[in-house]
């Protein structure tokens, strides 16, 4: 039997559960989630192999206009994504007042010559004479091939999405190996997952104005793993928020990604998050590099300080 294999981005604006949808797509958690938007940073493929078929799922980035370079840095991964995939998932929210902010998109991807198919999410919110009318509304607007509700949540809709995506696949051995549902290094998830729990327990914007580096990882034959990371903050009075009362907030974000790093490698971890403020990192391409975006695209205009 031949089999299928390639790429597919994952597009949408932020929050419309684009990285739920990967991971309820691959069985596993490789991308990180939050009920904030701009949650996912960098690019991050979940590989689901299956039977006949392997899709490299590629989360990326909500796409986004604002022209801050931290910002720009994201929405260029998620396009580099749709360069380097063979067809994309776009993905919108149920709800059709935001669906008309898709629009621009809709025209941008009509000019990607690509294969597509839209995805409205979170359909378990609609009942079935609204979901009539907003895959109507999607089917209409944009040039996709196919437009499907589904609900990462409840999984509702995920096989018929998957059958449509085998369809768009060129013929193909596998891309990776059939066990693995990831490429991306366990340090760089292990970095994620110590974000994601930033973002879920920082509040306002201090999650934006936060980055997480590894800064040693020393793994020898005997547990525990030992793993140190540094928390960016870009001013010095948000380190004693990020730190807590007493330590209790770093203890608590510490706690909480320890266990998911653990279930990621499989190993006891020892796990040490240190606060350091680098003042305007979001705006220094050195920074931002280190940071984890590999292409950090030329400032148009100096952004105020
Ligand atoms: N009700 C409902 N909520 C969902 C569903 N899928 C995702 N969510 C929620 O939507 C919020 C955003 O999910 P994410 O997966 O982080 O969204 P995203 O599109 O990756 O967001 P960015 O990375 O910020 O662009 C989270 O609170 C999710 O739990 C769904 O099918 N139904
Ligand atoms: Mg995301």
């Amino acid at each position: 039997m031949p089999t299928k294999s390639g790429f597919v981005a994952v597009l949408g604006r932020p929050n419309v559960g684009k990285s739920t949808l990967v991971n309820a797509l691959i069985h596993a958690k490789v991308a990180v989630v939050s009920e904030k938007p701009q949650t996912t940073w960098f690019n991050v493929r979940g590989i689901l192999t299956e039977d006949d078929a392997q899709i490299v799922l590629i989360d990326t980035p909500g796409l986004h206009e604002s022209e801050k370079l931290l910002n720009r840095c994201m929405t260029s991964q998620s396009l580099e994504a749709l360069k380097e995939a063979d067809a994309y998932l776009y993905v919108v929210d149920p709800d059709v007042a935001k669906i008309v902010q898709d629009h621009p998109w809709f025209e941008r991807l009509r000019d990607a010559s690509k294969p597509g198919v839209g995805v409205v999410n979170k359909i378990e919110r609609l009942g079935a004479n609204e979901r009539d009318a907003v895959l109507g509304e999607v089917r209409g607007a944009a040039p996709f091939l196919k437009v499907l509700g589904v609900s990462a949540l409840t999984a509702e809709g995920l096989d018929a999405l998957v059958l449509e995506l085998k369809g768009l696949l060129p013929e193909g051995a596998w891309l990776y190996d059939a066990e693995l549902i990831s490429d991306s290094p366990v340090r760089f998830l292990a970095k994620e997952f110590i974000k994601e729990k930033l973002f879920k327990e920082l509040k306002d914007e201090l999650p934006y104005e936060t980055a997480v580096v590894v800064a040693h990882w020393v793994e020898g034959p005997e547990d525990p793993v030992e793993i140190s990371a540094e928390i960016w903050v870009n001013r010095e009075s948000q380190k004693p928020i990020v730190i807590g009362k007493g330590g209790e907030m770093i203890k608590r974000i510490g706690t909480k990604a320890r266990l998911e790093v653990e279930e990621l490698i499989g190993r006891h971890v020892y796990l040490s998050l240190y606060v350091k403020v680098k003042p305007h990192w979001m705006k220094a391409e050195g920074l931002l590099k280190q940071a984890g975006f590999p292409h950090v695209p030329a400032q148009a205009k100096k952004e105020g300080r």
